[in-house]
């Protein structure tokens, strides 16, 4: 017995070193993953599309089963938009174009599969597919398989996301990284590269990229601060070193090769900021910057700022920007070059004021120098401030109301 277990460490420990052996510094293949939709790999690839008012010219015609309980869509798939519908007749069904032909009377249904999860409580989905998708034309051939989820049922709501995405493991300087490819505009390819600036930090409209840096067997995500997944760029940082990334288009392999990129310097001058910038170059999430910072050239978007002021008493004042970052919204860094931008105060105060039905609600802002918007519900020594006091005056100067805002 005691032979047996020594001849299966033997083959395990032979087994071990010859995959170690062949792992080559900076390249691995990539496997492909079912889809779930609590993972957040798939974050930045998840479409949100809510029910059209009424047909669009897209639409060339319907199945012929089709009942007068439609809900119409248009999916954007490989940046083109696709006629999809829910019938909601006596069972719901999805129909998608799967040619890009515009019709639908030469597509077969879907009925949803229910999934139950638990994200912020037990959730009940409803889910579509996998519906591959297939596009021949001229100029064009790939394939994806789409995933059609909705928690609503009415099926008003949906969200489409990729149904497999692909991941591996590579050796970087001894170490080895789980890295994972999304295919987030789903054109069956892994290569549409992050471009900024985008409206929504939700929906990037590229491909993305995943590394386990703190190799902890787990992705860290965060929308705002360092997070193991962003949109794919042309480079990635690993430690203090840059990575040039490389994913074949079919997305069955990868390689990232250490590179030097050339920099330029952003000087914010004397600010004390953290940074989430999202780039074409490479994703940064800079905690201690001072003054100035180098970063490879290329075009960048920052989604996060947090300004760290300390007032006359030596107070710290820390006052955070999400998204509408001003300037910091789209801005170049060239090789060897300066770019330079004064941002916080002095502050301008800027009221919103928002009517839905008999319902006002006012919002107030501070607009930094860059036009970068700060929420007014700062943090004074780490603690937070109250809300900031609010009155309304009629045209005859009587106050009608007085308060603080309640939502900071
Ligand atoms: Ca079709
Ligand atoms: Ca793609
Ligand atoms: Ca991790």
């Amino acid at each position: 017995m005691r032979k047996v277990i020594l001849i299966l460490l033997l083959i395990s420990v032979i087994l071990l070193l010859s995959t170690c052996a062949k792992r080559k510094e900076g390249q691995c293949k990539l496997s492909r993953r079912q889809v779930d939709i609590s993972e957040s790999t798939i974050y930045y690839a998840c479409q949100n599309q809510s029910k059209l008012s009424e047909k669009p010219a897209q639409f060339k015609d319907l199945p012929e089963k089709a009942s007068n309980r439609v809900n119409y869509f248009l999916a954007k798939i490989a940046d083109r938009e696709i006629p999809l519908i829910i019938d909601r007749g006596s069972k719901s069904k999805l129909y998608l174009d799967t040619d890009a032909d515009g019709c639908l009377s030469d597509e077969k249904s879907f009925t949803p599969k229910t999934i139950k999860k638990r994200l912020f409580g037990p959730v009940d989905y409803h889910r579509f597919g996998p519906v591959s998708v297939k596009f021949e034309q001229a100029a064009e051939k790939f394939a994806q398989q789409i995933y059609v989820f909705t928690r609503d049922s009415y099926m008003r709501r949906l969200i489409l996301g990729p149904a497999v995405y692909r991941k591996g493991k590579i050796l970087l300087d001894n170490n080895i990284y789980e890295v994972t490819v999304i295919d987030g505009n789903f054109d069956g390819k892994y290569d549409k590269l992050f471009s900024p600036p985008v409206e929504r930090i939700y929906q990037p409209g590229c491909d993305s990229f995943a590394i386990d840096l703190n190799r902890n067997g787990k992705l860290d995500f965060n929308y705002y601060h360092h997070s193991e997944l962003m949109p794919l760029s042309r480079m990635v940082k690993v430690g203090n070193s840059y990575y040039s990334i490389n994913v074949a288009e079919s997305g069955e392999s990868i390689e990232l090769n250490k590179i030097r990129p050339d920099l330029g310097t952003l000087d914010l001058g004397n600010a004390n900021v953290k940074l989430k910038l999202w780039s074409d170059t490479a994703q940064q999430y800079i905690f201690n910057f001072k003054n100035s910072v180098q970063i490879p050239a290329g075009r960048y978007q920052a989604f996060f700022v947090e300004l760290s002021l300390i007032d006359s008493e030596k107070n710290t004042c820390n006052f955070t920007s999400y998204t509408n970052t001003g300037t910091l919204g789209n801005f170049e860094i060239s090789k060897n070059q300066t770019t330079s931008f004064k941002i916080g105060p002095p502050f301008k105060i800027m009221t919103t004021a928002q009517q839905n039905r008999n319902t006002v609600s006012i919002g107030c802002t501070l607009l930094g120098q860059a036009g970068e918007q700060y929420r007014p519900n700062f943090k004074k020594n780490g603690m937070q401030v109250s809300p900031a006091v609010l009155r309304i005056i009629d045209e005859h100067d009587n106050v009608v109301y007085s308060g603080r805002f309640k939502y900071g």
